[in-house]
């Protein structure tokens, strides 16, 4: 049995491996989580309190993660901000939280010998053509797009400079766009769900053709753990379930589930710099730790978590009017 300190877990990916963990392990877990727009103590609802516990507070006080990563054996970094929309309109936060704040972990696990693992994403290494048959691997090179994506390269070097230099006992692992429940209202899957639910038109950015490469929360979370227990450490491992598909379609599969004509959304303002198409190849993970994915059906994944904000809009309802008036702003 050990102790986690899982950053970030009271976020989408945090907050749902937490559930992960107490459900499929004996570990405890402390989550220290600042509770930004993007945090929800609702979140961590219904968990063991005698195995979980929440610390509000931020990853780049250095004296506060000091204490926290002292106690702890294995330490869990998704504290971020996650949000390409949100960086394009101010990257400050970006610098501060994914930068400085994966360095103050660093100085931290370092001093303590803690196993660190570090959750980051496909988009540091840019994007790729519609058709090329290339995917991203673990030595493709880095080439981000946005602030967002540029600033979790960043803290990807940092990470991989204090194995080399410290010898930090860490593992890196990128994955591809998730989905599924407790994400927050702002980005693309949650928005047209609520969006339906609530009689407003689906958004597509530009053509719409832009290409993600879905997977559910709980296989990037299934894998993580995988990592942390049998990953070598100095790694990296990319984390992806060959869900390749253009936001039109996905769009078109959420009205159908939903009920209304697949043509009822509406084209808005495109991204800035917008990445055209992702797309992971997670052979070395599943080859080298035996991983595989539980969800390979998109559209039954899909179907569970538009069921999910069906039935929990007391969760999504204090975000959604705030969200779509940032998005009024850009004309998204
Ligand atoms: P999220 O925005 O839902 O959650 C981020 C959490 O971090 C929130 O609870 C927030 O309160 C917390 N946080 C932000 N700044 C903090 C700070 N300074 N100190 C402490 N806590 C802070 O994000 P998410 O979608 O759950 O993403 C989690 C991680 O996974 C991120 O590192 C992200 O880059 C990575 N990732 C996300 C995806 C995806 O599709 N969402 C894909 C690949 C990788
Ligand atoms: O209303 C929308 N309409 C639309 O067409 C929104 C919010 C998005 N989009 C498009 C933009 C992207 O092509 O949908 C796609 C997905 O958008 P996001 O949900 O904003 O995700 P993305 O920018 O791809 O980044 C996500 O995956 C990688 C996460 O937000 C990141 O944290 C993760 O690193």
């Amino acid at each position: 049995m050990a102790h986690y300190l899982v950053t970030g877990g009271a976020g989408f990916i945090g907050s749902n491996f937490v559930r992960t963990l107490v459900n499929d392990t004996d570990h405890t877990a402390t989550v220290l989580d600042k509770l930004t727009y993007a945090g929800r103590r609702e979140s961590l609802d219904g968990l063991p309190t005698d195995r979980v516990d929440l610390v509000v507070g931020d990853i780049c006080d250095a004296d506060l993660v000091d204490r926290l990563v002292a106690r702890s054996d294995v330490v869990v970094h998704f504290a971020a901000e996650s949000h390409n929309d949100n960086s394009l309109n101010d990257p400050s936060p970006f610098i501060d939280t994914n930068l400085v704040g994966t360095f103050t972990l660093l100085e931290a696990v370092r001093k303590h010998d803690a196993r660190f693992h570090h959750i980051s994403t496909d988009e540091v290494y840019g994007d790729l053509e519609l058709d090329d048959p290339e995917r991203f691997h673990e030595t493709t090179p880095y080439n981000p797009s946005s602030p967002y994506s540029s600033t979790k390269a960043g803290s990807d070097l940092l990470v991989r400079a204090w194995v080399r230099s410290f010898g930090v006992r860490a593992t890196i692992s990128n994955c591809s766009n998730n989905y599924g429940p407790r994400q927050h209202v702002e980005k693309f899957i949650p928005r047209q769900i609520t969006n339906l639910i609530d009689g407003v038109h689906p958004k597509l950015y530009g053509a719409g053709l832009n290409v993600r490469d879905w997977i559910h929360v709980d296989d990037h979370n299934s894998a993580v753990l995988q990592i942390i227990d049998s990953g070598r450490i100095g790694e990296t491992y990319l984390i992806g379930a060959d869900g390749e598909m253009n936001n039109k379609s996905v769009v078109e599969m959420i009205l159908r589930l939903m009920g209304h004509p697949t043509d009822a959304y509406e084209h808005v303002n495109d991204r800035p710099g917008h990445d055209l198409r992702y797309a992971i190849d997670s052979t070395k993970l599943r080859t080298e730790l035996g991983w595989k994915p539980r969800y390979t059906a998109f559209e039954d994944g899909l179907a569970a978590t538009i069921d999910w904000y069906r039935t929990n809009e007391a969760w999504w309802r204090p975000m959604k009017e705030a969200t779509e008036a940032k998005y009024a702003k850009t004309g998204q």
